[in-house]
């Protein structure tokens, strides 16, 4: 007899099915998925010898559209099928008081059903598209730290539900060193039901980058299946990430990312056609393809779709294939930056990062970190982006640190810890460089190496500065002579091949001084063409600016307090990159 398990708040009801056994029969070719499929999800069938339920073959059949919400136990419950939720005015207070617990509408998600139905958002191809019988099993790793109760099991449920069992080895929940009492026994008690779900706890808090190693490193799927605690799979979500796996095992696969309203709680789908990208300073957005490009390509909506970086929280990767990569650095702390770093170490040795469209899985988005961070939030993130840049970026890290990230070139200041683990590794994998992938993965990304160069042209003196044999004067512009090119930096320096432009002491004076990331003294402030070049330090410390003006007879150049009508005090690259 066919039955279907249905569990809430820790009480299992086995449900008779009347008219078909199961919804997963009527998808494809029965026989054949009746030979590859273990007939439900209930632990009684769990016991059952792998070989007599688990037939590998080499075909192909149509995504299995498995789920056992389909018909839903309650279909007037709140939030049923993905539908907002409504807050009864009595209830306004209570959502506000619980919208800390997890940064959403806390109270909602206690509410809705933990298998709550939602709607098929798949591109309509998607159920008809053709899958390996013999794809690989995955790990599913989902590690939190204090996650609402409600919104954790949801996530588990919508693995459970959704998810061809056989594919599906475990589900591993790994508890970042929770504070909340119902994350302990209740959890415990609660997941003993469910023979998959294996709980790992850390003894201390380790941060998102860490637990999600320490849940890799027990994981015995082929594929490691990272999700956020947070989420719900929707129908069909995990055959197709595993097909790519599975087609090549240096792709990455990711799921569409939709919305869960931290509001109403309700599933909203979101645009098609969507890739994840980064801006500088390293910031992850998302961008949608162009028309031209989506035509050019003859690109279906269910089309993978090709991501310089993804966004971090969702995605499949071969286990082994991920160890080889050299997993995440280790060094990076608590949250942020480790897409960063595992996106360009994919790219850049070798491997391939895509959104998959015809897997989908919402997450709930939320305003904040709904928990504390041991040391500051910003300074954590940057320290973690600033690990990433100085192993990845080459010499475009520049660019990193000249949108906003200055600070962390004093060193004493920031501590960004040891990183010759990371440098040996990317050369032991012969990664490629940077450039390599702006040019061939992100080429519409915007990363010219310097803000401005070419000649410097004065206003007042109408002459062009030069540098020669540890002198700075002016002479006639001549774009031939090399003496007169300086590049004006994203570290804001006055720059000619290693030497810079530098205020001697408190000024007026200048000196040349081998260029030196670290140092302030060497930073100039230059906003636009034909303005002032102001002394950097100043702008910072004091309230007296000082600018560079050249000498009324082109035979001098030094620092004087700034005065924007002064032509004396205005300067031009020949050509800008930026701003
Ligand atoms: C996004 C990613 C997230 C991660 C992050 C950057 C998605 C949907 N989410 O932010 O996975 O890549 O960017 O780092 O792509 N957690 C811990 N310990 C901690 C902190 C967090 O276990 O110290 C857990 C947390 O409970 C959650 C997961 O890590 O399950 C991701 O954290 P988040 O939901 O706060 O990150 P999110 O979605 O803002
Ligand atoms: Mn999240």
């Amino acid at each position: 007899p066919t039955v279907k398990m249905d569990v809430l708040n820790g009480k299992e009801r086995v449900v008779p099915i009347k008219d078909k056994p199961l919804n997963v029969l009527d998808e494809g070719n029965p026989d054949a998925i009746k030979k590859i499929f273990r007939p439900t999800e209930n632990p009684k069938f769990q016991s059952a010898p792998a070989d007599s339920t688990v037939v590998r073959n080499t075909g192909i059949h149509k995504v299995l559209a498995l789920d056992l919400t389909r018909d839903p136990r309650d279909i007037n419950a709140v939030g049923q099928f993905g539908q907002a939720a409504v807050v009864p005015s009595d209830k306004e207070q209570e959502v506000r008081n619980r919208w800390n617990e997890g940064h959403f509408n806390v109270y909602l998600s206690d509410q809705i059903p933990v298998d709550r139905a939602i709607p098929d958002t798949r591109p309509q191809t998607c159920s008809e598209s053709m899958v390996h019988d013999s794809l690989p099993t995955t790990s599913v790793i989902f590690c939190f730290v204090d996650e609402v109760w409600s919104t954790l099991l949801r996530s588990v449920h919508s693995v459970l539900n959704r998810s061809p069992p056989h594919l599906l080895k475990e589900i591993i929940l790994v508890d970042d060193f929770s504070t909340k009492e119902y994350l302990k026994d209740n959890l415990d008690v609660y997941m003993s039901q469910l023979p998959k779900v294996r709980i790992v706890r850390l003894k201390e808090r380790q941060g998102l980058i860490r637990a999600r190693l320490a849940g890799a490193a027990i994981a015995k799927g082929d594929v490691l299946t990272f999700l956020d605690s947070h989420i719900e799979c929707n129908v069909g979500w995990l055959e197709p990430l595993l097909e790519r796996v599975y087609m090549d095992r240096r792709k990455v696969a990711c799921p569409v990312i939709e919305v869960i309203s931290d509001k109403d709680m309700s599933y909203v789908l979101v645009d098609n056609y969507q890739r994840g990208i980064f801006k500088w300073p390293l910031v992850f957005g998302w961008s949608t393809l162009s028309e031209d490009f989506i035509k050019k390509n003859h690109m279906k909506d269910s089309d993978p779709i090709r991501c310089p970086v993804m966004a971090g929280g969702l995605f499949s990767i071969d286990r082994k294939y991920f160890y080889e990569l050299g997993s995440y650095d280790p060094g990076l702390d608590v949250w942020g930056g480790e897409n960063m770093e595992i996106s360009f170490k994919i790219w850049m040795c070798g491997g391939e990062i895509e959104i998959i469209p015809c897997s989908r899985v919402g997450h709930i988005f939320r305003g904040e970190n709904p928990y504390k961070f041991p040391k500051d939030r910003q300074k954590t993130v940057e320290r973690n982006l600033a690990r990433v840049a100085e192993v990845w970026l080459d010499e475009y890290k520049d660019l990193f640190y000249g949108h906003g990230y200055h600070h962390l070139l004093d060193r004493t200041a920031t501590d960004i810890g040891n990183l010759t683990d990371q440098i040996e590794l990317r050369k032991r994998l012969k990664c490629k460089s940077f450039k390599w992938y702006l040019d061939n993965v992100y080429p519409e990304m915007v990363a010219p190496l310097t803000k401005a160069e070419g000649l410097v042209f004065n206003r007042g003196v109408r002459k062009c500065l030069v540098l020669q044999n540890t002198f700075l004067y002016f002479e006639s512009c001549d774009l031939s002579q090399e003496s007169q090119h300086f590049n004006y930096t994203w570290l804001k320096h006055v720059r000619q091949k290693d030497v810079c432009v530098a205020v001697q002491g408190k000024g007026p004076h200048l000196v040349l001084e081998p260029c030196d990331r670290s140092k302030p003294q060497l930073r100039w402030l230059h906003k636009a063409s034909n303005s002032a070049l102001v002394e950097h330090l100043i702008v910072e410390q004091a309230p007296r600016r000082q600018c560079l003006e050249a000498g009324a007879l082109g035979d001098s150049i030094q620092l004087k307090d700034c005065d924007p009508t002064s032509a004396y005090q205005k300067w031009q690259f020949t050509h800008y990159h930026a701003e």
